[in-house]
């Protein structure tokens, strides 16, 4: 056995059978062994981004880490925009990325560049293994590493003669030594919080955003009086019918900031302190009132469930406690393509248990409130606002989770980063709606424009938030992948356009010409 035979058995054996990969000659040893491994289900991405989103999108669904396969110091950075935004979902990954043999490095070849350099950033655990009988220990240390609370990316690099020479065997991957928990003072502090009658936000994100936590965090509201809402982005959140329904903390400055204004307490579950995406002249970073304070309850990782259980009987709260709530009616939409019927034809066609993946940008600041009642469903969102998030997360979310639909809803700008996706889509027959909202232009730029003070675009300023001169031929650009697409114009053609495409059961993608 050599030693990418030995990694690929140990990734098996420590639970990572999905490789997402996209490899080159310093990894053909890795490729090789695929063939000989039973059990590892082994998916081509066509551009970097792709990968690692896919990997993400895996881990959110699956809650395990799936592995990539990158080509040196340059396919690692092709795929570091979705890393990024991975580790500030607190996906786990394990990444395997080839390097020269030990005894090329320092002739400087063409690919040769600082590998490690390039993962710290994202990686809370690199390593480059040094020989090929120590690559299955590195490995499971990396399955280990990659499945901590919270969850983390590791990197192992791999030198090509680590692949290939003789390795002693596989690892095993050791036991997690942690449970995830949560601090019994920090939940009395919140209790004490919320029962002291002042205007208290109990703040949720992670795992309190499973179904269960926010049942505890709806008994809890209707108990004391606190409003309960969800952080502005969050990597998964039960939505639907059934499922207590928040509101996010707004991404426009402006409107965060009223909505902040009545409050003396904020109660963090897993959440940050809320904070404004960018800076503006003349407005806060922070954006809780003066006088406000926040007090954690848990941090990303922790047990937050338990720990809204914890709080909840600290409270007294009870099932019968919990707040009533009114769902806004939803009804299929008829006439012109306005951001209202987009909403209703959406909320819709949320298929019973899909997936929705939003990277809608603006089209979908107001889909929240009609989609609370749709059918059942997870809602998953970018936290690391590197756009070109969707479409590769979407075909993660497919392959983890293959007998549930998803939804990949994104803006046109935001679709071209990682248009690749759509033939990976095509080739795994994965069961993913990709709605692009092709409004021709980077909308979110115009209203940032302003907010930052920059005046008036011009026609050179306007000609950089456009994407118009040639139009995106959407239909042709899936068609070329091997999905099948259509343009809609009307809410009507909308709504048979996702009827359509959500019972097809394989890829397909609806250009929304607004
Ligand atoms: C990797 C990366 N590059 C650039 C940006 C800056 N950016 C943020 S939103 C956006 C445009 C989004 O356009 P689109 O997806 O069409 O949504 P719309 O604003 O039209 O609703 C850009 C370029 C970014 N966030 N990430
Ligand atoms: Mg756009």
């Amino acid at each position: 056995m050599n030693g990418a035979e030995s990694l690929v058995r140990t990734l098996v054996k420590g639970g990572v059978d999905v490789c997402f990969t996209n490899p080159g000659t310093s990894e053909m040893h890795f490729v090789a062994a695929l063939d000989r491994v039973e059990g590892m289900r082994c998916v081509l991405g066509l551009f970097e981004g792709v990968v690692t989103g896919a990997a993400d999108g895996y881990y959110r669904m699956k809650g395990t880490p799936a592995s990539t396969l990158l080509h040196l110091g340059p396919g690692l950075a092709n795929g570091i925009a979705n890393l990024h935004n991975a580790k500030k979902a607190a996906s786990g990954i394990v990444n395997i990325v080839g390097q020269h043999a030990t005894y090329h490095i320092d002739y400087n070849a063409p690919l040769t560049s600082d590998i490690e350099g390039l993962a710290r950033p994202m990686s809370a655990w690199v390593r480059t293994s040094p020989d090929a009988k120590s690559v299955a220990r590195d490995g499971a240390a990396a399955i280990a590493a990659a499945k901590s609370s919270p969850a983390q990316i590791a990197t192992l690099i791999l030198p090509a003669d680590t692949a290939w020479n003789e390795a002693d065997g596989i690892a095993e991957v050791p036991e997690h030594s942690q449970r995830p928990t949560y601090s019994p003072q920090a939940v009395e502090a919140a209790a004490r919080v919320l029962r002291s009658g002042e205007p208290t936000l109990l703040l949720l994100s992670g795992n309190a955003l499973t179904e269960h936590g926010l049942a505890l965090a709806q008994r809890i509201a209707g108990k004391t009086g606190a409003k309960v809402m969800a952080q502005t982005y969050n990597a998964r959140m039960a939505r639907g019918q059934g499922r207590y329904w928040i509101e996010r903390i707004p991404y426009v400055v402006d409107a965060a900031l009223p909505i902040l204004k009545p409050f003396r307490h904020i109660v963090l579950v897993e959440a940050m302190d809320p904070v404004a995406f960018f800076a503006y002249p003349d407005k806060p970073s922070l954006l809780k009132p003066e006088g406000c304070e926040a007090h954690r309850v848990t941090e990303v990782g922790e047990n937050s469930v338990a720990a809204l259980e914890a709080l909840a009987g600290a409270l007294g709260a009870k099932a019968s406690d919990a707040a009533q709530q009114k769902l806004v009616e939803i009804a299929k939409p008829t006439g012109a393509l306005t951001l209202d019927n987009i909403a209703q034809a959406i909320a819709m066609a949320i298929p019973e248990n899909g997936i929705v993946i939003d990277e809608s940008i603006t089209t979908g600041r107001g889909f929240f409130p009609p989609t609370a009642a749709a059918a059942p469903h997870d809602w998953l969102q970018n936290l690391g606002g590197s756009i070109g998030f969707s479409p590769p997360v979407a075909v993660g979310a497919a392959v983890a989770c293959p007998d549930r639909k998803v939804l990949c809803m994104v803006g046109d700008g935001s679709a071209m980063y990682t248009l690749q996706a759509l033939w990976t889509q095509a080739r795994e027959n994965l069961d993913v709606t990709t709605v692009v909202f092709a409004n021709r232009k980077y909308q979110i730029l115009r209203g940032e424009f302003d907010g930052v003070g920059a005046g008036k675009p011009g026609q050179r300023a306007e000609d950089m938030l456009t994407l118009d001169r040639p139009d995106l031929d959407w239909v042709a650009l899936a068609k070329g992948m091997g999905v099948p697409a259509r343009n809609v114009s009307t809410a009507d053609e909308l709504n048979a356009a996702l009827a359509a495409g959500l019972s097809s059961g394989g890829p397909n993608l609806i250009a929304v010409q607004m």
